[in-house]
């Protein structure tokens, strides 16, 4: 595999500073030399830098940095597009605004491969606000809604080549909605596994058949990887932290089940802040996680499991 890994160091969409520390962190940590020995090339195309634009004034008085998200989001597609041509990227953010670029870029890129591109959303919030909905003005909290094209963007943050089927999502391991999102995201048809579901049946039932979804769809697969998925007691470095997140092994189960399925094509690291990190610990998870999407195992196994 060559992994394409590229830095997106955007923070003004979340409610506090420190996320644009996440790249440099993961680096730190040692993302690189973990993929390289697992056998991958592993390249490092270094940072996307955001595009200024004229944007117009919204009436929701409560959106923050609406211009400078426009910005990243331009950019961040730009980049994502040509980072997909092969190999698979893996974009280091930075707050989950950027996953706006991420998923529009990648979803373009599928669309002219004549394949449907399919999200895995592993947070403990959908991120399904539109900018008339947010109350928090906060806008990690609406890339979800953006790339599958729900209402309420248009003229304000750039055109879609093509929206994400809303069907073609699984949200895993929410325990924070708001009631916007809940209504929109029934509206939309989106799967979703709140921690209830993962407490109820485990979480890899719920993930299989997702997997099985669409490798029988032919499709490709982003995974989207929120700090908050995890339980701030093994992942404190988040700004937003829920109690009752996925455990270590519940994390670790999920990205080694994607990696037997050979179906993820793209990935991002997102919302880690730094500043609030233990001795970089969480940092240090988020690069076992990925080696552990990537094919680190405990002992070999007998091929596909999916
Ligand atoms: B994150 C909340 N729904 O809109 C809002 O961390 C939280 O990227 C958004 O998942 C959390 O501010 C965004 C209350
Ligand atoms: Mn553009
Ligand atoms: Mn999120
Ligand atoms: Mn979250």
């Amino acid at each position: 595999m060559h992994c394409k890994i590229l830095g997106i160091p955007v923070q003004d969409g979340a409610g506090r500073m420190g996320c644009e520390m996440g790249p440099s962190a993961l680096r730190t940590a040692g993302l690189v030399a973990a993929l390289g020995e697992l056998g991958h090339q592993v390249s490092d195309l270094g940072t996307v830098v955001p595009k200024p634009q004229d944007v117009k004034p919204h009436d929701n008085p409560a959106l923050k940095a609406l211009p400078e998200i426009v910005a990243w989001t331009d950019a961040i597609s730009e980049a994502a597009y040509a980072a997909g041509e092969d190999g698979m990227p893996i974009f280091l953010g930075g707050d989950h605004s950027m996953a706006a670029g991420t998923l529009a870029g990648m979803a373009r890129r599928a669309a002219e491969a004549d394949r449907p591109l399919f999200v895995l959303w592993l947070d403990a919030h959908p991120d399904f606000h539109t900018l008339d909905t947010t109350a928090s003005g906060n806008l990690h909290g609406v890339p979800l809604a953006y790339a599958s094209g729900q209402a309420g963007f248009d003229g304000f943050f750039p055109r879609l080549h093509t929206p994400i089927d809303p069907t073609r999502i699984c949200a895993l391991g929410l325990r924070s909605v708001d009631p916007a999102e809940h209504t929109a995201l029934r509206g939309a048809g989106v799967t979703v596994h709140d921690m209830r579901a993962i407490d109820e049946h485990g979480i890899a039932p719920l993930l299989r058949a997702f997997l099985e979804r669409v490798a029988a769809e032919g499709g490709r697969l982003h995974v989207s990887l929120d700090v908050d998925f995890l339980d701030p007691a093994i992942a404190p470095a988040v700004g937003t932290t829920v109690p009752g997140g996925a455990t270590f092994r519940e994390a670790h189960l999920a990205m080694e089940m994607l990696h037997d399925s050979g179906l993820v094509t793209s990935l991002d690291l997102v919302e880690l802040n730094p500043f609030l990190d233990e001795r970089g610990r969480t940092a240090t998870l988020l690069v076992d996680l990925t080696a552990s999407l990537l094919g680190r195992r405990i002992m070999d196994r007998p091929t596909r499991s999916h």
